[in-house]
């Protein structure tokens, strides 16, 4: 799969670039990321990327111009790595806080795309006028306030490279995870037996597979109804989880 990222802070990409599995997925060329950055789009001395807002008010706004270059650079790399152009492949994403928030449902969905081409806001935001021309789909992680778009677009990146298949080792612990089931997860024991006198629960010492089982789900169902009970009213269990349940 194929990520453009536009930021006036390409470096700060190099975190999910070189560590764990996504740092993987890109040495194993399921992944590339390319940093664009706008400021390589401009054409005066001091390579300006922002201006004051017309109707005045605090903080600035990034121009069209650069931007628009930026993702014409970014649709033609995108295309050069063997990507259908359009939104229903490749789409152009901006990472914004008016945006409908990022689910595992939607990371699901962008995970069968060619690409994605991911715009990153600084400062106040960008011209509403680029935004209406050239963005796809606008996405938040929800509401609270960071300082720009990086961190929200390696967010949303490391979610989906992820799914791809064959980046993750255990193909099933991808699909395991909470939310893609509808619940929270169990809670997990290691060596040793016994730390510090706090002991790990019998049955799972057991060796009884089926009460393993039982026992988990009991676990998930408890956390969730405790912790999220909105996830919760939402769940539908599959045939085997309903008959526990009714013996709960
Ligand atoms: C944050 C820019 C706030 C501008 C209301 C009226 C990308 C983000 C971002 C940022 C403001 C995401 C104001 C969750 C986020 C991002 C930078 C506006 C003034 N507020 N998901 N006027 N949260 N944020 N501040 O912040 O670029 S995805």
């Amino acid at each position: 799969m194929y990520f453009a990222v536009i930021s006036i802070f390409p470096e700060m990409f190099a975190t999910i670039r070189e560590f764990g599995i996504t740092g993987r997925a890109i040495t194993n060329q399921q992944v590339v990321i390319d940093a664009i950055n706008p400021r390589d789009f401009t054409t005066d001395n001091y390579r300006r990327v922002d201006e004051r807002p017309f109707g005045g008010g605090p903080g600035m706004v990034m121009m069209a111009e650069p931007l628009v270059k930026a993702i014409t650079e970014a649709k033609q790399r995108a295309q050069a790595f063997g990507c259908q152009l359009g939104k229903s492949s490749c789409p152009v994403v901006y990472l914004s806080p008016q945006g409908e928030t990022l689910s595992e449902a939607k990371v699901v969905d962008f995970s069968t795309l060619d690409g994605m081409i991911l715009l990153c806001g600084r400062y106040e935001g960008i011209d509403e006028r680029l935004l209406q021309r050239s963005v796809d789909i606008e996405i938040s992680l929800g509401d609270y306030v960071l300082s720009g778009g990086e961190l929200a677009a390696m967010v949303l990146m490391d979610s989906v490279i992820r799914r791809l298949p064959n980046v993750m080792g255990d193909d099933k612990s991808a699909e395991q995870d909470s939310f893609v089931e509808g619940l929270l997860d169990c809670p997990h024991y290691t060596k040793p037996i016994d730390f510090e006198g706090d002991t790990v629960p019998e049955v799972l010492l057991s060796g009884h597979h089926g009460n393993i089982a039982k026992w988990r789900f009991y676990q998930q169902v408890a956390r969730t109804k405790d912790r999220r009970p909105d996830l919760w009213e939402k769940f539908s269990p599959t045939p085997e989880q309903a008959a526990w349940l009714k013996k709960m």
